[in-house]
């Protein structure tokens, strides 16, 4: 079985140091988490990032601040920035990063209830303006896809060759508003995809780690970090990002699963040798 891509999202836009005081703001706590995440097994760091106070940015100075950091303590590591942002920002702010021309980079595919008061806004224009953008930087999106129709939607635009082949899907399940953790919403996700394609998932709060197996045995690949769950176990929070990758490693090799390092996980997704 090809080996098991993992993605630390460290920090998210929601998720604050009262929930975990692990959550990075600081550039230093960035490159700590990170360099954690990446030294447990990390071949992916899904990055938002922050201002000091923690309030969530998009802005590209403080990106292009926290990727250098980053690349100079782990500079094989693949940096994906989010163009997801947090709720309420517009567009053009949300795209910022793509100007620093990362690797990679988030690509929400449609618009949900975020929780019980906010809406994620991805309308087709604004996915297709994402795309479009994208692909002319040649920075390849993940496709993060929260429910069944987004992954129709991306699908209706790699009809129209909006969306590139091989294309790279990330499954999020468990957020309030989009598709549920269980193991039948799970497979009826994999199973809507090309068999050409590559996923990893995201299991919100407790469906991490059940969805991390799942995914595991399966032979797809895995995301986890502070973005999505906080806990290491029921009522325990994870000291670091990088508890929270090691988890994920000691299961994998528990079902023979090996670990891709991040040239192993370029060569997998079909991004250039760095
Ligand atoms: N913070 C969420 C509203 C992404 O990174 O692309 C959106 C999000 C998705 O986290
Ligand atoms: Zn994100």
């Amino acid at each position: 079985m090809e080996k098991l891509i993992i993605t630390a999202a460290i920090c998210g836009a929601e998720v604050l140091k009262e929930h975990n005081p692990a959550v990075p703001y600081t550039v230093e706590e960035f490159v700590r988490e990170a360099k954690l995440s990446y030294e447990a097994g990390a071949s992916i760091i899904h990055l938002h990032v922050r201002w000091d106070d923690g309030t969530p940015t998009q802005d590209k100075g403080r990106f292009k601040i926290i990727m250098d950091a980053i690349k100079k303590e782990i500079p094989d590591v693949i940096i994906q920035p989010s163009t997801g942002g947090a709720v309420g920002m517009s567009d053009d702010e949300r795209l910022q990063p793509l100007d620093l021309v990362p690797e990679m980079a988030t690509l929400d595919c449609g618009t949900l209830n975020f929780g019980p008061v906010d809406i994620f806004v991805n309308t087709e224009k604004t996915i297709i303006y994402f795309a479009e953008k994208m692909n002319s930087l040649g920075v390849k999106p993940e496709l993060e896809v929260f429910d069944k129709s987004m992954i129709d939607t991306a699908l209706r635009l790699h009809k129209k060759g909006i969306i590139k082949d091989p294309m790279h899907f990330d499954f999020v399940h468990g957020v309030q508003g989009g598709i549920s953790g269980s193991l039948r919403d799970f497979v009826f996700m994999r199973n809507s995809i090309p068999s050409n394609s590559t996923y990893t998932v995201a299991g919100v709060g407790r469906f991490e780690f059940t969805l991390a197996m799942a995914a595991i045995i399966d032979g797809g690949h895995v995301r986890v970090g502070l973005e999505d769950n906080v806990s290491i176990s029921k009522g325990v929070l994870a000291k670091s990002n990088g508890e929270l990758v090691a988890k994920v490693v000691r299961m994998a090799k528990e079902l023979g699963r090996d670990i891709a390092t991040p040239a192993e996980a370029r060569e997998i997704l079909g991004l250039k040798q760095k």
